[in-house]
C-alpha cells in the first residue's frame, strides 16, 4: 500500500513485498516458487491472472539477472504495481488479462543482487565460487544453452562474462530454463529487463546470420501450432511481404515510439549482434530458439551519464515510460494472437 515504488529496495523488502501483493490482491496474485539460489535463496515468481473462458498465453517478465542493473527489479515492481491498479477500471488491461497471464520473476540473481546492496555495488554475476573459491560469480546471462560460450563470453571467471562450467551450470539459469521449457507451448511473450542503453534487442545476439522470421516459422512447424494462429499467418506475411522488417522489429519500433511519447526518450531498436555486440548463452537467444515468437531484451535508461547508478529520482519517469513500451508490445501480441482470428 504505502510500499515506494520510487525508491531502491533490498532483497529482505522485496521478499516483504511479494507476500503483501498476494495477500492484498488473493483474487489475481499468486506467488510461486521456482528454485534456489547457488546460496539457498527462494526464487518466486507472481502469476498475474483473471479467469476467462479464452485459451491464455503467457507473458514472462524477469527482471535482475544482472545483479547491479536495480532499475530492472524496480521495473518488475513497478509493472506489477500498475497492472494491480488498473485491471479494474482499464479496458486495455482487461483485455489483455483475457487472453494473457502475466508471469513476473522480479529480481533472477538473487544473491547476486543482494552482494550488490552490501559489499559491491557494481558487481554484475551471480555468487558461486570456482577454481577452488579462488574467484567468484556466473554471468547468468551467457550461461544458457544457445550457442554457449561460443562469442561474447569467456571461460575464465575471473572475467565479466564468464560463461559457467557448462550450459545452465548454475542453479538459477537452470531453475528459470526448466520452467519455460514446461511452458513453452504457452508462452507468447519473453521479455528480459536489464540496464543501460536505451535499447530494445530482438534475437539474435550469437549470429547476424539468422533470420528470426524464418527461425520462428520452422520452430512453429516443429512444435506444432495447437491454437491454428500462428503458422498460417505468418507464412502469408512472408509469402506477401518477404522484404518488409520482420514483425519483432515492426512491434519493437513502436514499442520504442510509444516510449518515447512519454517522457521524450529516444531508444534504439534491432538485433543485439547488430546494435549492441555479440553475446552467446542469452536467456533471449534461448527463448526464441525454443519456439517463444515475441522475445525481448530492454536496455532501460540511461545512456551512460549514471550507468547503473541510475539516480532514485528517474526511477518513476523510466518506469513510467518502459511500462508504455511494454503495454504496447503486449497489444500486438494480441493483435498477433487473437484479434484477427475473432473478428475484433
Ligand atoms: O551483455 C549483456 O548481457 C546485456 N547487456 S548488459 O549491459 N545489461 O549486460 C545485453 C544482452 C543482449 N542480449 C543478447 N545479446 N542476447
Ligand atoms: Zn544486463
Amino acid at each position: 500500500e504505502n510500499y515506494s515504488y520510487d525508491r531502491y529496495h533490498p532483497m529482505g523488502e522485496i521478499y516483504q513485498w511479494m507476500s503483501q501483493i498476494r495477500e492484498n490482491y488473493p483474487e489475481v496474485v499468486t506467488q510461486h516458487f521456482l528454485g534456489m539460489t547457488y546460496e539457498s535463496r527462494p526464487m518466486y515468481y507472481l502469476k498475474i491472472s483473471q479467469p476467462s473462458n479464452n485459451p491464455k498465453k503467457i507473458l514472462w517478465m524477469d527482471c535482475g539477472i544482472h545483479a547491479r542493473e536495480w532499475i530492472a527489479p524496480a521495473f518488475c515492481q513497478w509493472f506489477v504495481k500498475e497492472i494491480l491498479q488498473n485491471y479494474k477500471d482499464s479496458s486495455r488491461i482487461r483485455r489483455l488479462l483475457k487472453n494473457l497471464d502475466f508471469y513476473v520473476l522480479p529480481v533472477l540473481n538473487i544473491d547476486g543482487y543482494i552482494y550488490t546492496w552490501t559489499t559491491d555495488r557494481l558487481w554484475r554475476k551471480s555468487r558461486s565460487p570456482h577454481d577452488n573459491g579462488t574467484c567468484f560469480g556466473t554471468d547468468l546471462n551467457r550461461n544458457f544453452n544457445a550457442s554457449w560460450c561460443s562469442v561474447g563470453a569467456s571461460h575464465n571467471c575471473q572475467d565479466l562474462t564468464f560463461c559457467g562450467t557448462g550450459p545452465e551450470s548454475e542453479p538459477e539459469t537452470k531453475a528459470v530454463s526448466s520452467f519455460i521449457e514446461s511452458r513453452k507451448e504457452n508462452i507468447a511473450c519473453f521479455l528480459t529487463m536489464h540496464s543501460y542503453g536505451q535499447l530494445i534487442l530482438l534475437p539474435y545476439g550469437y549470429t547476424e546470420n539468422k533470420s528470426s522470421n524464418h527461425e520462428e516459422l520452422v520452430h512453429l512447424e516443429v512444435r506444432g501450432d495447437p491454437l491454428g494462429l500462428m503458422i498460417g499467418k505468418r507464412k502469408e506475411n512472408l509469402l506477401e511481404d518477404d522484404d518488409s522488417p520482420f514483425p519483432e522489429l515492426q512491434v519493437g519500433q513502436k514499442a520504442a515510439n510509444a516510449l518515447k511519447a512519454k517522457h521524450g526518450t529516444n531508444y534504439r531498436v534491432g538485433s543485439s549482434a547488430d546494435i549492441l555486440y555479440a553475446t552467446s548463452g542469452s536467456s533471449r537467444d534461448w527463448a526464441r530458439d525454443i519456439g517463444i515468437p515475441f522475445s525481448y531484451t530492454f536496455e532501460l535508461r540511461d545512456n551512460g551519464t549514471y550507468g547503473f547508478v541510475l539516480p532514485e529520482a528517474q526511477i518513476q519517469a523510466t518506469c513510467e515510460e518502459t511500462m508504455e513500451a511494454v503495454l504496447s508490445v503486449l497489444d500486438d501480441v494480441y493483435e498477433k494472437y487473437w484479434s484477427a482470428s475473432r473478428a475484433g
